[in-house]
């Protein structure tokens, strides 16, 4: 498991090499806006129960196959699997935006996923599905104007988005 400074230093001593101005001057600009990264993690936690619940309602809406008898998320046993599945990898989420790297993520919650789904013939493209409509509301959330000292987050927000999309394509 990587943040943003582990991960460069991995690379640096993998190639003997000092760490290059580049590299400070980024990690110097990822720590002076840490104030932005600290408030998405903590807005996108704070609201992790709605994001979740509403993504499935309207995945469930759209989908109602799902939730049919036959369906993966019929019965109580698989539906709470399925919302307790889509905490978990929105939970992953905010750690890799909390640390700025996509490692922990990829190690702990998306390697071997796709297969996990594949064995219990849990339906990969309606799990990516949720996964992009937790992205939209995630988003939505922390990118909200109102409440905080407005500044530009549309970086932060593009870096939030990589890793729903990883984690959708990791299942899809
Ligand atoms: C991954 N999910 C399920 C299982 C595992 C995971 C290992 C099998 C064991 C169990 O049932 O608990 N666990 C989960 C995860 C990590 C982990 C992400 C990461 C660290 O450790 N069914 C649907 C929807 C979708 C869904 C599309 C969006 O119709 C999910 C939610 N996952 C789902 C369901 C099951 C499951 C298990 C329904 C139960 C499947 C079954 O037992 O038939």
């Amino acid at each position: 498991m990587f943040d943003a400074f582990t991960k460069l230093v991995a690379q640096a001593d993998a190639r003997g090499e000092f760490l290059s101005p580049g590299q400070i001057d980024a990690l110097g600009a990822m720590v002076a806006e840490s104030n932005k990264r600290m408030d998405t993690v903590n807005r996108i936690t704070s609201n992790a129960s709605k994001i979740v619940t509403n993504a499935a309602r309207d995945l469930f809406d759209q989908q109602p196959a799902l939730i049919a008898p036959g369906g993966n998320a019929y019965t109580h046993r698989r539906m709470a699997a399925c919302l307790r599945d889509m905490e978990i990898v929105l939970r992953y989420i905010t750690y890799a935006i909390f640390t700025g790297d996509a490692s922990v993520l990829e190690d702990r919650c998306l390697n071997g996923l796709r297969e996990t789904y594949l064995a219990l013939g849990v339906p990969g493209a309606s799990v990516a599905e949720g996964i992009r409509k937790m992205k939209d509301a995630a988003i939505a959330i922390a990118n909200d104007r109102n409440g905080i000292t407005p500044g530009d987050c549309s970086a932060l927000m593009s870096e939030v988005g990589t890793y729903f999309d990883r984690a959708a394509a990791a299942v899809a």
